[in-house]
């Protein structure tokens, strides 16, 4: 089974270099890595290029226009299909998402179309995030859970797998998205695609190197961006390739 881990990064210097070699040190047979970055001003896509020459399974797509969590997930999809990828394990950089589930995304991935790595199942849970942080997290989920229908404990993961099949239908293309409210847009249109969703606990450890590219109107932007995927499918143009700039970034 072809897999790709599709990692975003922006200023992640002194985490990538770490993860990549955690995920190498897994050794599982043709796994590859895509590292998307958004041309880091602290050099993070050297660090990646250099891994990548002893290393030809860590790879870089270097975005040197335009930057954003979301646009750049769709782009490391996009790649990680056009080479041939059966399945897309997508993670942050900063070790939130530790590597060491990815052996148990890739057993439990024969026994659905998606998996989430989830703070809100047996097992899993929230380390040493802050309470302030913690009921964000909570408020916006309940908030997306309700607005959009979905039966997914923990909505607001970013650590996920999913089968090839699921990242063909969802129509990278049409999707909106360019900054956080990605990880919503991906769960919604799989959702109203019908595709079975298996939840694996996980420990979500806050990071401890780098800093946090999330602020409080980058949320507000998100938690918009939630009303207006749903008043697009109420109209039947979820999945139409519209022009947007609302509120989007
Ligand atoms: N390519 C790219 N990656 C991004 C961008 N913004 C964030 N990322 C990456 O997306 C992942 C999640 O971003 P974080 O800043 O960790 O956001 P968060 O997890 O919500 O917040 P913290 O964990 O508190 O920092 C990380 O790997 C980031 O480096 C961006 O504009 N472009
Ligand atoms: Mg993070």
């Amino acid at each position: 089974m072809k897999t790709y881990v599709m990692i975003p990064t922006y200023n992640e210097r002194e985490n990538i270099g770490n993860l990549l070699r955690e995920i190498l040190n897994l050794k599982i047979s043709d796994l590859h890595v895509v590292v998307v970055d958004d041309n880091s001003p602290d050099g993070t896509s050297e660090i990646v290029k250099n891994l990548s020459k002893e290393h030809p399974e860590v790879e870089l797509l270097l975005r040197t226009t335009g930057r954003g969590r979301g646009s750049a997930g769709i782009a490391g999809f996009k790649y990680a299909l056009e080479r041939g990828a059966d399945c897309v394990v997508e993670m942050d950089a900063d070790f939130s998402h530790h590597p060491k589930y990815i052996p148990s995304f890739l057993e439990a991935i024969q026994e659905a179309d998606m998996v989430i790595g989830s703070r809100a199942v047996a097992g899993g849970q929230d380390i040493n995030r802050g309470i302030v942080r913690r009921v964000i997290t909570f408020l916006a989920s309940v908030y997306v859970k309700m607005l959009l229908g979905l039966k997914i404990k923990d909505v607001s993961s970013g650590y996920r797998c999913f089968k090839r099949k699921v990242l063909e239908a969802i129509e990278l293309d049409s999707m909106i998205s360019t900054g956080p409210s990605i990880v919503s847009e991906v769960f919604y249109r799989a959702h109203l695609k019908g595709f079975s969703i298996k939840e694996i606990p996980i420990e979500f450890a806050d990071r401890t190197h780098g800093q946090t590219k999330l602020n409080y109107i980058i949320l507000i932007k998100t938690l918009l961006m939630v009303l207006k995927f749903k008043r697009l499918n109420k109209k039947g143009l979820l999945f139409k390739k519209i022009n947007t700039s609302f509120f989007n970034s």
